[in-house]
């Protein structure tokens, strides 16, 4: 309370001037109380301030650390097993899950169902191969389209039942697809149909690939590592999104590819393989080829424009996939910015609390005892 000027020497003049004119203690409280409440405040607002810019730091690294971007994912190509089981939900949507199998030919899949709705669903699996049904098709139109084909599977679900379906796909059924769909009127028509997706045999390695309506291969990184080469490797592409793309290898590893100059290259080195990815959502081909040895090999989409968008992948083959690039940590700046922010503020409140203390208190500090 030493260094106040004005304030002080006002309440001093009148301590002085009117000493027994009202008691002089209830004067300089009074007094305090209606000048000096804004002094702590602006005394500790520096200190305020520094922690709010601190903090701002703060918060702003962590937004950098939030929009960092991520890692793509990998796909890891998994061997050819010949017999499984798999889960089939059958829903209220109404819909399967998963919409979309994928059976080795030459093996058996033994599809465990259950009903979790309320209503009656059917799995009923046309016996021809790549045949679709047309999406307008009336109930009648589905009945006739399940009557013509036939059956390779055909069971009814009531309420929370559950029943099994077993398909065996010999080896002259590979890279081929059979429809199956729910035949409860307006099921199908609402979404309720799915795709057994056969794949072809062999010692191969099965990878699994996405397009996307975005132009991208989800993901784009795939990895294999094959006991032997040459080997085979059989890469299912789906599509996500409605346009039609295409998935092609370059022949040759650690060769980059550019859009400008990928056609030349082809002409030159016919790639691996390039099939056409059909336009549709759940539409689906197998890229099949060999091989002959370890590298990395870049796939991209051949349609126009769809490469120089980002539709571009890496595939390592027996080679480890490199860790992404680890982001600068922003975690240690937060931690003492927050420690900082938290110190800061810790001293404004303590300047502040401490001021308006002795500013009740105007006797505390002594100074009123050296007038008295
Ligand atoms: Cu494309």
């Amino acid at each position: 309370m030493t260094s106040g000027q004005g304030d002080t020497a006002d309440s001093y003049t009148i301590h002085i001037n009117r000493p027994q004119v009202s008691p002089p203690s209830e004067a300089h409280v009074t007094d305090a109380r209606t000048r000096r409440p804004l002094r702590p405040l602006r005394r500790a607002f520096p200190w305020f301030l520094a922690a709010l810019l601190l903090a701002t730091v703060g918060l702003s690294s962590m937004t950098a650390l939030a929009s960092l971007p991520q890692a793509p994912s990998v796909g890891y190509a998994r061997p050819v097993s010949l017999s499984s089981i798999v889960n089939l939900s059958l829903t209220d949507a109404p819909a399967f899950s998963p919409q979309f199998l994928n059976v080795p030919a030459g093996s058996t899949v033994d599809l465990r169902l259950h009903n979790l709705g309320q209503y009656n669903h059917t799995f009923t699996v046309s016996a021809k191969p790549n045949v679709r049904l047309a999406p307008t098709s009336s109930p009648a139109q589905v009945f006739q389209f399940f009557r013509l084909n036939g059956t390779l599977a055909n069971v009814s679900l009531g309420p929370g039942n559950q029943g099994w379906a077993n398909l065996t796909f010999n080896a002259s059924s590979g890279l081929s697809s059979f429809e199956f769909a729910s035949v409860v009127p307006y099921q199908f028509q609402a979404g309720m149909w799915g795709l057994v997706n056969v794949t072809s045999v062999g010692p191969g390695l099965r990878l699994s690939e996405n397009t996307t309506d975005s132009l991208q291969f989800v993901p784009s990184v795939l990895a294999a590592s094959p006991a032997h080469y040459p080997t085979d490797l059989n890469v299912l592409v789906t599509n996500q999104g409605s346009f039609g793309h295409t998935f092609s290898v370059a022949a040759e590893s650690n060769v980059t590819l550019f859009p400008g100059n990928f056609s030349k290259y082809f002409a030159q080195h016919p790639p691996l393989v390039s099939v056409n990815v059909p336009s549709g959502a759940g539409m689906t081909v197998w890229a099949n080829f060999t091989v002959s040895g370890p590298g990395i090999y870049e796939y991209i989409c051949e349609i126009l424009g769809h490469f120089a968008s980002g539709m571009s992948g890496l595939l390592y083959v027996g080679l480890p996939v490199p860790a992404p690039p680890t982001p600068p940590s922003t975690a240690v700046v937060e931690t003492w910015v927050l420690a900082g922010s938290a110190i800061l503020l810790g001293i404004g409140v303590g300047l502040a609390a401490i001021a308006s203390f002795t500013g009740r208190f105007p006797r505390a500090p002594g100074s009123h005892g050296g007038h008295h």
